[in-house]
């Protein structure tokens, strides 16, 4: 695709604007909601709500510089994709990281999670950058494959470490990490969808206009609907660990 030929109609223009305010509008309340609720949880869950407002507080800012940036170019030439990549280089970890610590594991297990699930989220997204700028199908399909070793290897631990970790926990709790995994593998799948949409025949300003609606719901869903999942697991921890908690919380 040549990005100097493409142009966007009017529909296309406000669908990619009202998106990515959605976006912005999304991280901007979910941020405030995650940092005003943190204390609302027992200490030892709470790092993980801090960190989860930081992943939206992070997408905040991008969300402003896209937006910005599609203002400026109208998606055409110097439209910054890299605000994306960007991004997910740092919230992709962190997002990792908030996910483990919620659940309170033992500090071995956790590190042993964190420091295989860190380096492989980083190298998922800086193989992918390469791809995502190509023209050239080929190109593209290259640093895909690439990106997905990783990104398999990430679900595998999160699903066979997971499953381990969810016999430990309360019924209620289970169910709801159960959901939070779900989701996980739900939305995450459809940024490699998007990437490819070029691949699948799908040209120029069209395929422009659905990777950017395809990677903002996925956004929006992958880092608010999920930090609020995080928290609701946080406050069903807190309870079943601390009955006076659960009473003056009505869990
Ligand atoms: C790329 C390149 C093509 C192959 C794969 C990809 C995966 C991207 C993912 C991104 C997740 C981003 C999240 C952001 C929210 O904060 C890089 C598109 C597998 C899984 C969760």
């Amino acid at each position: 695709m040549d990005q100097t030929i493409m142009t966007l109609s009017t529909d296309q223009y406000n669908a990619v604007y009202n998106v990515l305010s959605l976006g912005f509008a999304s991280m901007f309340a979910t941020t405030i909601f995650l940092y005003l609720s943190q204390g609302r949880v027992l200490p030892k869950y709470r790092q993980a709500i801090v960190i989860s407002g930081t992943v939206t507080l992070i997408a905040l800012y991008h969300y402003w510089r896209i937006f910005d940036s599609f203002v400026e170019t109208k998606g055409g030439v110097g439209f910054n994709e890299a605000y994306r990549y960007v991004d997910w280089l740092l919230t992709v970890p962190l997002l990792l990281l908030e996910t483990v610590a919620v659940l309170a594991l033992p500090a071995s297990n956790r590190k042993s999670l964190t420091s295989r699930l860190v380096p492989a989220s980083a190298l998922m997204i800086i193989l992918g950058y390469p791809g995502e700028i190509a023209s050239v199908d080929s190109t593209k399909l290259l640093w895909g494959a690439l990106s997905t070793i990783p990104f398999l290897y990430i679900l595998y631990v999160l699903f066979v470490e997971l499953t381990r970790s969810l016999e430990r926990q309360p019924g209620e709790v289970a169910a709801t990490i159960g959901r939070l995994r779900l989701l996980l593998i739900a939305t995450w799948g459809v940024y490699p969808i998007s990437y490819l949409m070029p691949v699948f025949g799908i040209d120029g300003a069209d395929a422009f206009v659905g990777r950017q609606i395809g990677y903002t719901v996925a956004d929006v869903l992958a880092k608010c609907l999920f930090g609020l999942t995080i928290y609701k697991v946080a406050k069903l921890k807190s309870a079943a660990d601390d009955s006076a908690y659960a009473a003056s919380e009505n869990v």
